[in-house]
């Protein structure tokens, strides 16, 4: 059995631990197609939030309070450059975390594509998954805000990290995708899979910058196997993370049901088959989309592994 993860980062390597375990029970391979929208070049150096989330968490090195970095990091480097003044400031890269950066960019500067490059981080973390970036091209997530008294494009992360997703957001832009091509293997991933697993990621900023590189869409919604995704929302409400400013951006509701319908059922032009949902939510309508419920919380490996299972199920 073949299964293709589309995955953002915290959320996404936190699920894709429950995917692991499933795979391991059953023998299945697993490919993880992450989110690259994220990416910034810092200080000279090429950081990929995303995919270091998922291969960090699956590799056992990540900080579980914090879900993005290094279990027993420091932070040296941080306060040197904040004694140079060195901006920006408002974002920090720990100093274990540098070397994967160190590393990555090095290779990326001798001309290997971003795919290449995260299979050789990985082969250090051993995440027992695939991990494929979405693409090896430059593809970036953009908010369009209103700040200083003009609207202006500013990087993902100055939204977040520095804004605090507060500030007046009229849209989001992925920039660059419209040239990007899909990493090599991931068409082929999708092609063969048996299950295309959405991840609880963030719809807008996870996801959305996934299937915004051309052909992504179109060879999972086309392709011929079944698409389950997982609802990152319960309750109304973000188990973590920005969610629910990012869909209050694109007018959609905060719900199981609003991002659900985002994605859209494959018969109207969308995305899924299937569509879980927490007991909470059982009610959740999505036309097109057979909906069941399970326990969504991933409050550690069995049960996630559980959610898989359920997820699995739904086909
Ligand atoms: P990011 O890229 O680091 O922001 O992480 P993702 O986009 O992969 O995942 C973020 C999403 O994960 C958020 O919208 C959360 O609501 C969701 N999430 C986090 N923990 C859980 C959980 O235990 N259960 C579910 N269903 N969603 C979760
Ligand atoms: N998040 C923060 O809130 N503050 C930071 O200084 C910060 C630094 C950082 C460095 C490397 C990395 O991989 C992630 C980092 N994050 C930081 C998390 C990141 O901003 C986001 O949570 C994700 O991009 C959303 O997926
Ligand atoms: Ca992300």
């Amino acid at each position: 059995m073949r299964i293709v993860v589309l995955t953002g980062g915290i959320g996404g390597a936190r699920f894709l631990l429950g995917v692991r375990a499933y795979a391991r029970e059953v023998g299945a391979e697993v490919t993880a197609v992450v989110n690259v929208g994220d990416d910034l070049l810092l200080h000279g150096l090429k950081v990929c939030p995303d995919l270091d989330s998922v291969m960090y968490t699956l590799g056992g090195g990540a900080d579980p309070e914090r879900g993005w970095g290094r279990v027993g990091e420091s932070w040296t480097v941080k306060s040197e450059l904040a004694a140079y003044g060195a901006e920006p400031s408002w974002f920090g890269l720990g100093d274990k975390d540098i070397a994967t950066h160190l590393v990555r960019t090095t290779m990326v500067n001798a001309g290997y594509p971003l795919s290449r490059v995260t299979e050789a981080l990985a082969t250090r973390w051993q995440p027992g998954v695939h991990l494929l970036p979405a693409t090896d091209d430059r593809l970036e997530t953009h908010a369009v805000v209103d700040l200083d008294g003009g609207q202006r494009a500013i990087h993902f992360q100055e939204w977040w990290v520095r804004h605090r997703a507060q500030v007046p957001t009229h849209r989001f832009v992925f920039v660059g995708a419209e040239a990007a091509k899909p990493a090599p293997g991931v068409l082929d991933a999708i092609a063969t899979a048996d299950v295309v697993l959405v991840a609880p990621s963030n719809p807008v900023v996870s996801v959305a910058p996934i299937l915004a590189v051309p052909g992504l869409r179109e060879a999972v919604a086309g392709g011929p196997a079944p698409v389950v995704g997982v609802s990152p929302i319960i309750g109304g409400a973000p188990v973590r993370g920005m969610a629910d400013r990012c869909l209050a951006v694109l007018g959609v509701e905060c719900s199981a049901a609003g991002v659900g319908r985002l994605y859209g059922g494959r018969a109207d032009g969308g995305l899924l088959d299937g569509w879980l949902v927490a007991p909470e939510d059982a009610a959740t309508v999505v036309p097109g989309v057979t909906v069941r419920s399970a326990p969504l919380r991933m409050t550690d490996e069995a049960a996630t592994a559980a959610m898989v299972r359920a997820a699995l199920e739904l086909m």
